[in-house]
């Protein structure tokens, strides 16, 4: 058991992955799971249904990983550092510019590199452990019907913060997570110690105020979600807290102690696009679709396609509190998309009332 288990770190370093690790799989082996009713109950993954699935029995996939994987024994877990060495959002100064959020700044879409290594060490996992006919295998990286983040706490390689992200304290928490399935009993981690202590920075921070309660997030209210997978309309009460981030928000964990001193990821697909870090919002509003697909082709941005990436660039010009948007805003505003239309016409409200007081800007 433990040859096996020296043999996963071995392929998952050779990978190139900087932590790896086993989780047990039982119910009672990851309390943290029996919060995820009630999380669905109250609306917190707001319209991403598929975090709703249900099996035959009528219960939710992602709240027992035993139920929905019976043949499992171990779930074996990596993490990929993706920290670059580039400014965070919180060191901003260029009102003309946005944020796209640092995981997806690399050359290739992250879901491709980490399942990538993960076949590595799947087929070294398959090799060592003889390959017959009951050995079942199965890789996943964000798509699978499991909380990855709690299966990789519990196989030891960080804890949940506050911020309801993994935690390592030497590599922070600018992690990617993928996980390997396994029919085979492996030999289970421990769980590291919370480190959060009374820091509350993450919580603090957050401009939409996306944290309920610490270790809590209300996905629906979270910058995140409402650029990425939000489609259609950003809630106009939330449209001013959205800032300028474009796509995806780092703020929870820019402020964390615990990445002051993270190391910067030598993952050469994940290296960032100079392009894609603090870009130009005229640039990013102004994208046809043809210019979209070559500039995002393999990129994890294509999430929010061309329609949301515009939507966002509109609504982060209106927070920008630069006036030199207004033009720009009343021509959007007549856009044929209705989506950028609306946000245009609110974005310009807003600019137009921080133009005629600066001081509200900055509240
Ligand atoms: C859906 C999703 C999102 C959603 C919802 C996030 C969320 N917190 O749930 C949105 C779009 C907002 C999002 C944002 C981000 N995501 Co995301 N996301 C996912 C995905 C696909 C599922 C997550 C999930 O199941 N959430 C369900 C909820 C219930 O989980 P949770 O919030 O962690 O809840 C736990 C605790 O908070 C606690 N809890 C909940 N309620 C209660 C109540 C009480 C009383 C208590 C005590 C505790 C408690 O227990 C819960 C577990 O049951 C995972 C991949 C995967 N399959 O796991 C990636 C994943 C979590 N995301 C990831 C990343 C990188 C991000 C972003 C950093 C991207 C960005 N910069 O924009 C942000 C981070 C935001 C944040 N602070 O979490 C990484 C996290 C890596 C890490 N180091 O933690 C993952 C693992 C993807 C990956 N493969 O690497 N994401």
């Amino acid at each position: 058991m433990s040859a096996l288990r020296q043999m996963v770190q071995r392929a998952a370093a050779q990978a190139g992955f900087e932590l790896a690790g086993i989780a047990p799989v039982g119910d009672e082996a990851l309390p943290e799971l029996a919060h995820f009713p009630a999380w669905i109950a109250a609306g917190r993954a707001g319209e991403m249904d598929y975090m709703q699935a249900r099996d035959e029995q009528g219960r939710l996939r992602r709240a027992s990983v035993q139920q929905a994987f019976p043949w499992a024994r171990s779930v074996i877990v990596c993490a990929l550092n993706y920290n670059a060495p580039a400014p965070c959002s919180t060191e901003d100064t260029d009102p003309a510019r946005g944020w796209i959020s640092r995981y997806a700044w690399g050359q290739k879409d992250y879901h491709e590199v980490v399942m990538a290594r993960l076949r590595q060490v799947e087929a070294a996992l398959r090799a060592a452990a003889g390959e017959g006919p009951d050995l079942q295998t199965r890789c996943y990286v964000d798509t699978g019907p499991l909380l990855e983040r709690v299966v990789a706490a519990h196989a030891g390689l960080g804890w949940l913060g506050k911020n309801t992200c993994l935690i390592h304290p030497k590599m922070g928490s600018w992690l990617f997570l993928g996980v390997i399935l396994t029919s085979l009993e492996l030999e289970a981690g421990a769980p590291l110690p919370d480190r959060c202590g009374s820091c509350t920075r993450c919580l603090d921070v957050c401009p939409t105020q996306a944290f309920p309660a610490p270790y809590q997030l209300d996905a629906s209210r979270c910058i995140s979600y409402l650029t990425i997978e939000k489609r259609g309309e950003i809630p106009e009460g939330l449209q001013a807290g959205v800032g300028r981030h474009v796509f995806g928000c780092d703020l929870c964990q820019e402020v964390c102690p615990w990445n002051r001193k993270a190391p910067v990821s030598a993952v050469p697909e994940l290296q960032p696009r100079p392009e894609l870090v603090n870009p130009a919002l005229e640039w990013l509003a102004g994208l046809s679709e043809e210019e979209f697909r070559e500039n995002f082709r393999g990129s994890a941005v294509r999430r929010a396609k061309r329609s949301g990436l515009r939507r966002n660039a509109v609504v982060a010009m209106g927070n920008s509190g630069d006036a030199r948007f207004l033009p720009h805003l009343e021509r959007l505003s007549h856009d044929p998309d209705p989506v950028i239309a609306s946000h245009a016409r609110r974005a310009r409200a807003r600019l137009a009332r921080a133009a005629a007081d600066p001081q509200a800007v900055k509240g």
